[in-house]
């Protein structure tokens, strides 16, 4: 079977919130010899963004979107372990420590972008979802973090983002860490509003976001 009907398999699976259909179609592609990103990028991504598309225009309900996601998280324990065995472990570029910003639940793109950090090298504090400011403060002192990275899928958690950026500002430790801002309603427009120093669309941007701001950091 060629990529393109892959692809298509990957993403109609998601879509009819198949499971094993999703890794059928994911360990079938990586035995052809697809790059395990591109499986997620042109494959699973297109197939959660329609059933986004639907929930908003009330074709689909929250349990598809929760079928949908699960779907997605079946390819991607798959592909994860694959991913992993790319990873450049000899490295340390820096320490990030990511996580969903409080009230907000959505955790697949954040995990996609901790793993493609973790397999470039960069050491990954994984904060999980629904964090409050005062928990990426506290682990970034903890871990003597270079970066900072806040997920944020909802427009009513967008200001989350801020709030932790504000919460730096307070303790007058704003500049020594970057902080990079990221999710679907999130743009650079936003990122310049609040103040972030960066804003990537996707995780594979995210992980040369990352490498810019340490070199910054670094200069
Ligand atoms: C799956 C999903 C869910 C799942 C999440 C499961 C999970 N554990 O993650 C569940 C069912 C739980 C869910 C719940 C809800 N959801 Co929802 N969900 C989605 C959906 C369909 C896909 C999100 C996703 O995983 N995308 C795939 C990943 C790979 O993409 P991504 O997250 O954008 O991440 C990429 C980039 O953004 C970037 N990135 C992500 N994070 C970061 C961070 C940094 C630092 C950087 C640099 C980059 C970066 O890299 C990633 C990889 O390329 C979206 C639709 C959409 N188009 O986004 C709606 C969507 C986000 N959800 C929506 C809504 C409304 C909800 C609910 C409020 C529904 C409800 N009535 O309860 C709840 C909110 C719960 C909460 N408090 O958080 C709306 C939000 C509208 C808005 N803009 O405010 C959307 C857009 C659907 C829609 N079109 O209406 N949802």
């Amino acid at each position: 079977m060629g990529d393109q009907a892959l692809l298509e398999k990957m993403s109609q699976a998601i879509i009819a919130l198949d499971k094993d259909a999703a890794i059928e179609a994911v360990e079938a592609a990586i035995s052809e010899g697809m790059s395990p990103l591109k499986a997620i990028e042109e494959g699973l991504q297109p197939g959660i963004k329609t059933v986004g598309e639907r929930f908003e225009t009330f074709e689909c309900y929250l349990p598809e979107l929760i079928g949908s996601a699960q779907a997605f998280t079946a390819a991607m324990d798959v592909l994860e372990p694959i991913i992993a065995q790319m990873s450049d472990n000899q490295k340390n570029n820096g320490t990030v420590v990511m996580g969903t910003v409080k009230g907000d639940i959505h955790k697949i793109g954040k995990d996609i972008v901790v793993l493609l950090l973790k397999t470039r090298g960069f050491n990954v504090i994984d904060l999980g979802e629904n964090i409050p400011a005062s928990e990426f403060l506290k682990a970034a002192q903890k871990h003597n973090a270079n970066i900072i990275g806040l997920s944020a899928l909802l427009n009513t958690t967008m200001p989350a983002q801020q709030e932790v950026i504000n919460l730096f500002k307070e303790q007058g430790i704003r500049d020594d860490y970057a902080i990079m801002v990221g999710g679907a309603p999130i743009s650079q427009k936003w990122a310049d509003q609040i103040g972030a120093d960066g804003y990537a669309k996707t995780a594979e941007e995210a992980v040369k976001l990352a490498f810019d701001l340490m070199n910054v950091k670094t200069a």
